[in-house]
């Protein structure tokens, strides 16, 4: 009786270190597909010019950041990161200390104004390069 009572014991034990190496090793898997996930997003950035984009994309150049990409006709940024390395609120932070408001915060007034003067987004809110280009056609007429 003593023996047998002894062997369950031991099954019990045997058992329960299974259940935990189990849980173990699906937890870590879980904890590893975590780390290596990607979220793709797409928000809004102020911008003027190819000047601009390129500020930008280097500011967000960083790890934990995939892949980015700015479309200026747009305003539209599109980056693919990852959540484990880099948060959303860390990028929107790297574009505004470079001097870009987001949709999700602004640059402060001292970044903003290191931009060069032809950045200033906040000034001509929607001159950006097509447009500019448009205008400068339409004030300075071929001669004729
Ligand atoms: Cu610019």
């Amino acid at each position: 009786m003593h023996l047998h009572s002894f062997s369950i014991h031991l099954k019990n034990y045997t058992m329960k270190n299974a259940i935990i190496l189990f849980i173990g090793i699906l937890f870590s898997t879980t904890l590893f597909a975590q780390s290596k996930k990607l979220v793709t997003t797409t928000f809004e950035v102020s911008a003027v010019c190819e000047m601009c984009k390129e500020r930008i994309l280097k500011a967000i150049d960083v790890k934990g950041v995939k892949n980015a990409d700015y479309k200026l006709s747009t305003h539209q940024l599109t980056v693919t990161y990852v959540p484990a390395k880099i948060s959303i609120e860390q990028i929107h932070f790297l574009i505004n200390n470079v001097g870009h408001d987001t949709s999700l915060s602004k640059a402060p007034d001292e970044k903003y104004s290191k931009i060069h003067s032809c950045c200033n987004y906040r000034e001509h809110p929607h001159n950006h390069g097509e447009e500019e280009e448009e205008e400068h056609h339409e004030k300075h007429p071929k001669k004729q």
